[in-house]
């Protein structure tokens, strides 16, 4: 089975096309799907969807090669006794799985046993898996590949404004504010339909401001390209506060009405003088002050970060240092301005609010607050007494394995590639008891396991994922899997009937986001006005969309065990919530929060032995840890694998010339990967993108070291020794 490209319209002989959504990123670009006789799937434009408009990258055109038998699992796998891996039927693999995690839990208890779950599964299923490790399994640790992606623009969101959302303003916004800040994302290789925004923008008039370390593609379409040294970036949003004010810009009727804890950002910001922040980011005052006179110039402004300023150990800090910046000059909020965050996997936003986070409860819930257990408890039907608390985070999760965590059930991630200090997270997950992925490939993490259940892809079930501007989505089964995999939902109903929990874990998707919404009303993400019928009828809901009242004056729950009469039943249906904040904040007094912060150097800074700053990221053809895309012939032609991207001077030292094997090595460990000399990049900083496993994996390298508040991974900054490879 494979695509052969993207059509306007149906060729005769293809059933009608289904409208769905593409497996990978967060755009989650709207398509069209029709099986071809001969076991093809066509992919067709689907114009009618706003976010995409039929736009595509090659990534997304070529997703339905993944579907075929050839390049897939289509069998369970279990470890025999010589240690290979073996074609099993479901049963035997089932069993063994169940087996394993009770004797785990026999033995160390229920905290002995983890679960990592992933950004990319639907609303439903990242739902289902939060449930079933506090309702089944009973453990606390649970933890996703969500952590690694944007749990500091999160974190900083929460902090600041009350709520996370990563826009809090639809994509259509963007082209009429007057300036872009756009803070250490490369949308031309990772969301190349967002581009049009982009352009728009300037079309219109509007200017765009890039800040990436490397003079990507994206920043080549910028009026203004800043080139901080990766790790600086707090420095360089306080270096421009700093000017904000010294100069006057300051909206203090904003800042009175709209705001609170303005006097300690300030007094942060003013230490932070032009000359000092030069001195830190390699950014010129005169650059600065222009990048603060096209902020501040028109009537309207957006920042937009992603995982450049985020994958820092002071990756909370930084966002709040941007959103500082967006405060002070009345930039959230408002019409047209806003802070906003590009959240990356294709359900990255929905992810991360249904409870597969360690911390939290469906709905955006906290696992530590009461009443939040009790309506959750209450919808579950169990005592919330019985719900854990929160558990590790991810990386901390995967450090502990085989120590205080003994058998691991992995969904939707492959940390052997895209964890940091990956030899050792590989290492742990070696010494586990009992390993158990369910993937649709078998990936680098699935090879290691003891078990490996094959399961369906998004083509192939139906399920809601909500994108980066916080619409809500549905996902359509367009084809008919092949014989031998199952769908998620129906191995976490398999494995918890199992271990004896016969009821809660229904295998249509549709049930599940029936609870799904009923845990989720009254919540900060709350989806319980949002239904099947509508999002199939609509181009998706924007969260917050709460269940009108019910016809008694109620809200529709009972308020006592949360359970809900259906919701919406009667009256009007809330219209959805594309923009936040227009009125209020959701914080306590409806005000944004400044947060004092101040700049401080990354974990670990260049010395004599390792004199290089190592960043990491992506390039346009391979997803993530290239599980998927690695399987396409088009996608390996164009990035078949990795580099190190230096810039000549550097290289001149080295005595490297394009091509030559590099070795890069940091405290974690060595990777080789030939040499792309580019005058792009800045001659203290080497690149790496992070997609492959084996000599050249980026991950080898990265230093592990977690932002103190949301548990980020430093990935965008590690000290390096390079040297030509002999
Ligand atoms: N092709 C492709 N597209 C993808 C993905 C993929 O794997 N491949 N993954 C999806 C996911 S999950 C995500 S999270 C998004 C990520 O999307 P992006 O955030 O756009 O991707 P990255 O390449 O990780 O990082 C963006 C830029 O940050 C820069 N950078 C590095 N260090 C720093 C720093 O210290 N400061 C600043 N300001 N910039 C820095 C890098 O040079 C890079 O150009 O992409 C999504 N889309
Ligand atoms: N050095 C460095 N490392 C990074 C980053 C970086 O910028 N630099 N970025 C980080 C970021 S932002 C992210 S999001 C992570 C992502 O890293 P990973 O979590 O490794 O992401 P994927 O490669 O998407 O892994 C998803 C796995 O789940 C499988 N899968 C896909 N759909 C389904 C499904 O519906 N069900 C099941 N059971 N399996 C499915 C895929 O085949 C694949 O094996 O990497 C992080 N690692
Ligand atoms: S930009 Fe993202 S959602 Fe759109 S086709 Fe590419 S990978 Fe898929
Ligand atoms: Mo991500």
């Amino acid at each position: 089975m494979q695509n052969t490209g993207t059509h306007r319209t149906a060729a005769p002989g293809t059933a009608t096309p289904t409208p769905t959504h593409c497996p990978y990123c967060a755009l989650q670009c709207g398509m069209s799907l029709a099986p071809v006789e001969g076991g093809t799937v066509e992919v067709f434009e689907r114009t009618d969807f706003p976010v995409n408009r039929g736009a595509l990258c090659g990534k997304g055109r070529t997703a339905p090669q993944v579907l075929a038998p050839g390049a897939r699992l289509t069998s369970p796998l279990v470890r025999s006794g010589d240690g290979a891996l073996v074609p099993a039927g479901w049963d035997e693999a089932l069993d063994r799985i169940a087996g394993n995690l009770e004797r785990t839990r026999a033995r160390y208890g229920a905290d002995a046993l983890g679960v990592f779950g992933g950004g990319g599964l639907t609303n439903e299923k990242a739902y289902a898996l939060g449930k079933f490790a506090r309702v089944v399994l009973g453990t606390s640790q649970i933890d996703y590949n969500g952590r690694f992606c944007m749990s500091s623009a999160a974190a900083a969101g929460t902090r600041a404004f009350g709520l996370d959302r990563g826009l809090p303003f639809p994509l259509e916004d963007i082209p009429r504010t007057g300036c872009v800040i756009l803070v250490g994302s490369n949308p031309a290789e990772t969301m190349p339909p967002f581009l049009r925004y982009l352009t728009e923008l300037r079309e219109n008039g509007g200017t765009l401001i890039v800040v990436d370390p490397r003079r990507t593609k994206t920043a080549e379409q910028a009026d203004l390209h800043l080139a901080p040294r990766p790790g600086t970036d707090l420095a360089l949003a306080l270096g421009m506060l700093h000017l904000v004010v010294a100069e006057g810009r300051v909206d203090r009727a904003y800042v009175e009405e709209r705001t609170s804890g303005w006097e300690e950002a300030r007094a942060a910001a003013m230490a932070h003088w032009p000359e000092y922040v030069e001195r830190i980011t390699g950014v010129s005052v005169p650059e600065l002050r222009e990048a603060v006179r096209m902020f501040c110039a028109p009537d309207t402004a957006m920042v937009l970060t992603a995982r450049g300023p985020e994958q820092q150990a002071k990756g909370t800090d930084t966002v709040g240092a941007w959103i500082n910046l967006c405060l002070a000059t009345g930039r959230a909020g408002r019409p047209l301005s806003g802070y906003g965050c590009l959240t990356g996997q294709g359900n990255g936003q929905g992810g991360r609010e249904h409870g597969q986070k360690a911390d939290q409860l469906p709905g955006y819930r906290k696992l530590t607050d009461p009443a939040a257990r009790r309506h959750v408890a209450g919808v579950w039907g169990v005592d919330p007494d019985s719900l854990p608390g929160p558990g590790r985070s991810a990386y901390e999760l995967l450090d502990a394995l085989g120590t205080d965590v003994r058998s691991l059930l992995v969904m939707g991630s492959n940390p052997v590639v895209s964890a940091p200090r990956a030899a050792h997270v590989e290492g742990r997950l070696r010494s586990l008891d009992f390993l158990a992925v369910c993937d649709v490939v078998l990936s680098e993490t699935a090879a290691l396991a003891d078990v490996v259940l094959p399961v369906t892809q998004w083509a192939e079930e139906t399920g809601t994922t909500t994108n980066l501007e916080g619409r809500v989505l549905l996902r359509r089964r367009a084809i008919t899997p092949p014989d031998g995999v199952r769908g998620d939902l129906e191995v976490l109903h398999s494995l918890a009937g199992r271990l004896g929990v016969e009821k809660g874990f229904p295998t249509e998707p549709e049930e599940v986001f029936e609870e799904l919404r009923r845990a989720s009303a009254g919540g900060p993400a709350d989806y319980s006005g949002i239904d099947y019928r509508r999002l199939a009828r609509e181009n998706g809901v924007f969260w917050p969309c709460p269940a009108p009242p019910a016809p008694d004056g109620t809200d529709g729950t009972d308020g006592t065990d949360g359970t809900t009469d259906v919701p919406g039943a009667g009256s009007v249906p809330h219209p959805g919530t594309p923009r936040l904040f227009l009125d209020r904040f959701a914080t306590d007094d409806g005000r944004a929060r400044f947060v004092p912060v101040a700049h401080r150097p990354s974990a670990e800074e260049p010395d004599d032995e390792y004199p290089v700053l190592l960043t990491t990221g992506r390039v346009v053809a391979q997803y993530q840890s290239g599980a998927q895309t690695r399987r396409v012939a088009e996608l390996n032609a164009a990035a078949p694998g990795p580099f190190v991207e230096l810039h000549p001077r550097l290289a001149a030292r080295l005595g490297a010339a394009e091509g030559d094997p590099l070795a890069v090595v940091s405290r974690r460990g060595r990777a080789v990967a030939p040499a792309r000399i580019t005058t792009g990049i800045r001659p203290d900083t080497v690149f790496m993108p992070f997609h492959w496993p084996g000599e050249g994996r980026a991950n080898t390298l990265t230093n592990p070291a977690l932002d103190p508040t949301s548990r980020m991974p430093e990935f965008k900054v590690c000290a390096v020794r390079v040297e030509v490879a002999r």
